[in-house]
């Protein structure tokens, strides 16, 4: 979607510090890390929140946590653990308007998130 800036990361218009890439999804360091490691997975089709999947989007949605999980094991912090977080609309905290999931880890997270 034009004005998308994960749709212009997708497409490989903007810059970003990619970490996985297939011809359904990318992966790359979030900007602003609020982990010592911070990714965003996302869809490279445009889906503006988690509110507009659709059906046919389920193996898409399971193939950004495959995606995770995956991660996980290759940069060695599976067995310490990280958390994944979609956030949806205001309340949310979600900022950017194409659906993603973070991946944190490298430290102990707290909980409940604030
Ligand atoms: P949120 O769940 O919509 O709040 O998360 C958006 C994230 O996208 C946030 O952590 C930003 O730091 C991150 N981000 C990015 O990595 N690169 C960008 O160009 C932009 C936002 I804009």
């Amino acid at each position: 979607m034009e004005n998308c800036i994960f749709c212009q990361i997708a497409q490989h218009q903007l810059p970003a510090k990619i970490a996985y890439e297939d011809d359904q999804v990318i992966a790359f360091h979030d900007i602003h890390p609020a982990a010592p490691i911070h990714l965003l997975v996302i869809p490279k089709k445009h889906i503006t929140t988690l509110n507009d999947l659709e059906e046919e989007d389920a193996a898409l949605v399971g193939r950004l946590q495959i995606t995770a999980a995956k991660l996980a094991k290759e940069l060695g912090f599976a067995d310490a653990g990280y958390r994944v977080v979609m956030n949806c609309n205001q309340d949310g905290g979600q900022t950017v308007w194409h659906i993603h999931m973070h991946v944190l880890a490298g430290r102990g997270l707290s909980w409940p998130p604030g």
